[in-house]
């Protein structure tokens, strides 16, 4: 499989695989958003960003139209902001936290339209 199906096909796959563990299956609460935190993201730059532990505050910043949980959309920009923040590291523009890891978590949020 090329690269982009495959990262397009495993976000898929792992919001499905978590959504469906309790309650509404296509959407994550706040266990299985914890789940998902914790178990699929590795790297400790990206746990900097969104924080398994502190999992209020991860729901609060992804739950964009306040139902309390995690839709697909909502899982889509958590994912994309986890790219950029990645990438911003990597590329070392804007957000100058680079070099030497450990900072705060990058806490600007984007102006987004509601849905
Ligand atoms: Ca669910
Ligand atoms: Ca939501």
């Amino acid at each position: 499989m090329a690269r982009l199906d495959h990262v397009i096909t495993n976000i898929v796959d792992i919001f499905q695989e978590y959504a469906k563990d309790e309650g509404k299956k296509n959407k994550l609460n706040k266990e299985e958003l914890k789940k998902v935190l914790q178990q699929e993201i590795q790297s400790p730059e990206l746990k900097g960003t969104i924080n398994a532990d502190d999992i209020e505050e991860s729901m609060q910043m992804l739950d964009k139209n306040h139902d309390g949980e995690v839709n697909f959309r909502e899982f889509c920009r958590c994912v994309s902001y986890l790219a950029k923040c990645h990438y911003k590291k990597k590329t070392g523009k804007e957000g100058k936290g680079g070099k030497g890891g450990k900072k705060g978590k990058g806490k600007e949020q984007e102006p987004e339209q509601e849905d």
